[in-house]
């Protein structure tokens, strides 16, 4: 009896001695970490002195956003500043939720692509009052310029005018009407905007230029094939592309992936389109291939590889540095009429 009241004493000894060192052990670890909480602003990349970007992108819809994507990633490893990345399914309330969640995760800076141009100044007042700068990357959007740092991306209206410059001489002997048929990109984007204002300008200085239908194909190769196989379907004609029995001169194509996926359903239909003039914009590797296959005629360049001039900007504005309200990335032209064995791989 009196052994097993002495056994009952010391596991009582021992198990209160377990608990105590349990509760120190756990108030070491709490005191420990008392540094890492949100509220304390304070988290493991600036606390080791990496600067945070906050990157809402709009997701994967052709290979030149892919390459955008990983320009950014490749760019911010070479920097060694750490990236919050959100992918947004080409949804603008996926992005309005990320780039919340950059202000509450207390982020350095905040850099996004709008997918569209309105619907943004509420989220960035609420950066701005959280003292948090943003940088648009590769679209414009309408809002009080106060509520952003700056621009980085393409002279859309510039690439547009490029579109029409070789058209106008591509076109220079031709007397009669020329019909264009007009394939944009992701409707109230900024980039559609000024990629149909600058050709359009262009092309107004001549007369014969008519654009004759726009159709939205979303910047996606499966829209460009849908809407280029229901023109042959609805004209039933080998010779070319028709729209509503009217003969299509020009296709004007506000990217690659779309252009390529007219160029299957050409293919898919044997339709013959070595009299329709067809110019593209992007310059990744595939349309390039085509346009030296004499598939195009021409392709304006839009450089996705913004990634070191945004590091590059991130920087100085975490360094509490103005920024240009505008940066726009360098781009050229590419057409039939080059040689094309000085090309270099585009590399998306
Ligand atoms: O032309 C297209 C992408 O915003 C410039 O978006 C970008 C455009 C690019 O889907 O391929």
């Amino acid at each position: 009896m009196q052994n097993k009241s002495k056994k009952i004493k010391l596991i009582k000894i021992f198990s209160s001695a377990v608990f105590i060192a349990a509760i120190l052990f756990l108030l070491l670890f709490l005191f420990l970490n008392r540094n890492t909480g949100k509220n304390s602003g304070q988290n493991s990349a600036e606390q080791n002195g990496k600067l945070i970007l906050g990157f809402s992108q709009i997701g994967s819809e052709s290979a030149w956003r892919t390459r955008n994507t990983q320009s950014i990633f490749e760019a911010a490893m070479e920097n060694d500043i750490q990236i919050i990345f959100d992918d947004a399914q080409q949804k603008q309330e996926n992005q309005l939720k990320a780039i919340r969640s950059f202000i509450v995760y207390q982020v350095d800076v905040i850099a996004f692509v709008p997918i569209v141009e309105d619907g943004w100044d509420n989220v960035l007042t609420e950066a701005k009052e959280a003292g948090i700068p943003v940088i648009l990357v590769d679209r414009q959007i309408n809002a009080d310029p106060s509520l952003y740092a700056g621009f980085l991306g393409e002279d859309g209206l510039e690439e547009g005018r490029r579109a029409a410059r070789f058209l106008l001489n591509k076109c220079r002997n031709r007397t009669g009407k020329v019909s264009i048929y007009e394939m944009s990109g992701t409707e109230n984007s900024s980039v559609v905007r000024d990629r149909a204002r600058g050709f359009r300008e262009i092309i107004a200085t001549d007369s014969k230029f008519q654009i004759i239908h726009s159709e939205d194909g979303d910047f996606l190769r499966s829209r460009g094939k849908e809407i280029i196989e229901n023109l042959i379907k609805s004209s039933y004609r080998k010779d070319g592309l028709f729209f509503e029995g009217e003969r299509i001169d020009v296709v004007y194509s506000h990217n690659d992936s779309m252009t390529l996926g007219m160029l299957d359903s050409i293919e898919n239909y044997g339709i013959n389109t070595k009299n329709t003039i067809i110019i593209s914009v992007d310059a990744e590797q595939k349309s390039i291939d085509a346009l030296a296959e004499g598939k195009l005629n021409c392709v304006v360049e839009c450089n996705p590889n913004l990634g070191p001039k945004l590091m590059e900007l991130v920087k100085e504005i975490a360094e509490g540095n103005e920024i240009p309200r505008i940066t726009y990335n360098n781009e050229t032209v590419f057409t039939e009429n080059d040689d094309f064995s000085t090309y270099e791989p585009r590399g998306y």
